[in-house]
């Protein structure tokens, strides 16, 4: 399995030859992966190169380190389509699973100029700023900051936040989402993806800006979120016209 004559780097096909283990579930995630003296022995080669192949499917998120413990086979990332306008809810509920919030603030306050620009509202209006940990089943997946004018969605309670956003925008208000501009950015995690989605200093964070727009044109909120990078990737299916 490993071709020692091969212009392919040893260290590249180990990795290889790991993934295929995963791709074809001999390998499942939570498994754990042989130590490096085992590989080192099974490949006759140095501790060296199966430790730089460990490292690079370590970096590719396949496979996770955990100190005094060994390496792991990683859960895959949950693909996210880019197309249509969804709640988490709604991504969590389509893939069988459940989806969860933790509120860590809920207030009324004014606005800044910021965010009444983006809201379209004058600066100081009242606004309504949700910051929350959304869950898939039981696991931290993204922190999410919320803004909405209070004016149009009068009557929020932190409660509602727990549950769906958008289905209290729909059912209950009976308002239309429309559109939304979304922005995404690689970015690292700070202070509070550290402490709430238990990410280690450095991990990589989809940072990701939504402005979500009603029927008639006006902006329902402004959103502000981090998803683990370990955890999501975003698909999208492009066509060409
Ligand atoms: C998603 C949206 C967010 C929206 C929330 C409503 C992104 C990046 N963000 O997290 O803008 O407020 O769904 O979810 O997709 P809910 O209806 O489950 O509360």
């Amino acid at each position: 399995m490993i071709d020692k004559r091969s212009p392919v780097p040893i260290y590249y096909q180990i990795e290889e030859h790991i993934k295929k283990m995963i791709d074809t579930h001999q390998l499942k995630p939570g498994d754990a992966i042989p130590s490096e003296r085992e590989l080192t022995e099974a490949f006759q080669v140095s501790r060296m190169t199966v430790r730089q192949a460990i490292t690079d499917l370590v970096n590719a998120g396949l496979l996770i380190r955990k100190k005094g413990k060994g390496t792991f086979v990683a859960e895959p990332k949950i693909e996210q389509p880019l197309q249509g306008l969804t709640s988490f809810t709604e991504d969590m509920q389509r893939r069988g699973m459940k989806a969860g919030a933790k509120i860590l603030r809920f207030s009324k306050i004014p606005s800044d100029e910021s965010i009444a620009q983006k809201l379209d509202i004058r600066t100081g209006a009242a606004i309504y700023e949700i910051k929350r940990i959304r869950f898939a089943d039981a696991e931290p997946m993204a922190l999410e900051r919320t803004y909405l004018p209070a004016e149009l969605v009068q009557g929020l309670t932190a409660d509602i936040f727990e549950q769906s956003l958008y289905a209290y925008i729909e059912n209950v208000l009976h308002y239309r989402i429309a559109h939304a501009d979304q922005v995404i950015e690689a970015t690292t995690a700070g202070h509070d993806e550290i402490e709430h989605l238990n990410m280690a200093p450095g991990s990589p964070v989809l940072r990701i800006h939504r402005l979500t727009f009603l029927e008639n044109g006006q902006p329902l909120e402004w959103v502000d979120s981090a998803y683990r990078g370990d955890r999501y990737k975003f698909v999208i299916s492009l066509k060409r016209d």
